[in-house]
């Protein structure tokens, strides 16, 4: 972090105006996160490690606030390895010993998919006079596929007769490992649903090849050539054997593209009073809105619990989501209580810090009353949403200061929410 110049103008007008050093809120706010997100007992020592950390990751080269920063996803649907820390290799003496936190944290969007926006017609019917792809299946098989395909959210908002003629019109495939199922630039063949195994993805850019993330036992690919009619993006390959559940381009296409359309036209005027995603544009809105399903919840359901794995972000439709947050340090010992920290409601997103982060969710979510969300796996957040960072940064910036507000520096809460 780099001090302002003490001969600044600001000196002469002494109390009036008080410059703030570049850098500072970007420091002190990926600070605060790591503190949310640890909840050290120890806030000073906690501090002394981070920033003693940071300043090392710094004298290393990667210096602080420039987008390239090391964040290893540990969790299980999903693996993304940023490139930053690897590219120049490390001394050995070097070893990961297993740190509560990365710093700096936060940005890991350094590169975008090179997804063109090529137009597609999705009226096209041309399709809809192709016959009907069925594989019969066995009763064992069929239930192993719809256990697969329960959370693919592309699936999500088909209907009853669509989805049953996607799993119809499904095959399986087993794959060695070392198995390429998918080469980059080629053109789109068919969809995949992971039944079992583990697969890198790879992505080459000026002449080499990277692993820039990973699946592991679950989760789909292959998507985004059959949507957008380009060439594959990335190199999908078996890092086991594993088996999949193939979906052929034709099928897709009839069913989960037309149904794309239909979804547009839903969200659209939606989509667009969405603060969050001024900063995208008309294509990447609509790209957005391709990959989003809608999701229902009861009043009083859960919607995320504090301390799972994320794979998932929420933009509430309809309704009330309440959050809350355990705070059984406070307590003597294992007593957990919840509080309430937020609400969202119609326009307002939740779920975003967790994936921003790395880490495990920071609070709950549960619906008031009944409630509709529009969810976003964290692969499609990954690919869409770099250009609404500055905003979810932001905005997690806030969250100390209603911490501090809710809650004091270190008092015992009972009721903080009136
Ligand atoms: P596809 O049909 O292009 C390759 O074939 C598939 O890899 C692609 O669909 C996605 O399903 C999957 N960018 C692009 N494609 C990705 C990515 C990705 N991850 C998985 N696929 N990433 C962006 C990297 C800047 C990685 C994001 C986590
Ligand atoms: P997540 O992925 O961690 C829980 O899952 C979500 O609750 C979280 O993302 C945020 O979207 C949302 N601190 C942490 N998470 C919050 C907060 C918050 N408010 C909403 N979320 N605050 C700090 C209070 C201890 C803000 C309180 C107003």
């Amino acid at each position: 972090v780099r001090e302002r110049c003490p001969n600044q103008s600001s000196q002469k007008g002494r109390g009036m105006s008080i410059e703030i050093p570049e850098g500072l809120t970007e420091l002190l706010q990926s600070f605060t996160v790591e503190v949310l997100r640890n909840q050290p007992r120890d806030l000073l020592e906690f501090a002394l490690q981070y920033f003693t950390q940071l300043k090392e990751s710094e004298s290393r080269g990667a210096a602080f606030g420039n987008e390239q920063n090391s964040a290893v996803r540990a969790g299980k649907a999903v693996n993304f390895i940023e490139e930053a820390m690897q590219i120049d290799s490390e001394n050995e003496e070097d070893e990961d010993d297993d740190e509560e936190f990365v710093a700096p944290v936060i940005n890991r969007f350094i590169r975008r998919a090179s997804v063109c926006a090529e137009a597609f017609n999705p009226d096209e019917d041309e399709e809809d006079k192709e016959p009907r792809v069925t594989h019969p299946k066995t009763d064992e098989q069929r239930q192993r596929l719809q256990e697969a395909c329960k959370d693919i959210l592309l699936f999500k908002n088909l209907d009853q007769e669509q989805i049953s003629q996607v799993l119809d019109a499904m095959f399986e495939k087993t794959v060695a490992a070392g198995e390429h199922i998918i080469d980059q630039d080629d053109d789109g063949d068919n969809f995949y649903v992971i039944e079992r195994g583990t697969f890198d993805i790879l992505m080459k850019s000026d002449g080499t090849t990277r692993t820039v993330g990973s699946y592991d036992n679950r989760g789909s690919f292959g998507e985004l050539a059959l949507m957008y009619n380009t060439p594959r993006a990335a190199t999908i390959v078996a890092t086991s054997p594993g088996a999949l559940w193939c979906l052929d381009r034709l099928t897709f296409r009839r069913i989960i593209v037309k149904n794309n359309a239909k979804k547009r036209k839903m969200y659209e005027a939606f989509i667009e009073t969405l603060p969050l995603l001024t900063s995208l544009e008309v294509s990447e809105r609509m790209k957005v809105v391709d990959v989003l399903s809608s999701k229902v919840y009861s009043e009083g359901e859960q919607i995320i619990a504090q301390g799972d794995l994320a794979d998932c972000f929420y933009i509430v439709e309809s309704g009330e989501v309440r959050i809350t947050m355990k705070r059984n340090r406070l307590k003597t010992d294992s007593e957990e209580d919840e509080v309430d920290i937020a609400t969202c409601t119609r326009g307002q997103y939740f779920g975003e810090l967790a994936l921003v982060t790395n880490k495990p969710r920071a609070a709950s979510a549960y619906a008031v009353e009944n409630v509709k969300c529009l969810v976003m796996d964290v692969q499609a957040f990954e690919r869409l949403l770099g250009p609404c960072m500055d905003i979810m940064k932001r905005n997690i910036a806030n969250y100390e200061e209603q911490l501090v507000t809710l809650f004091g520096s270190h008092t015992e809460i009972e009721e903080p929410s009136a």
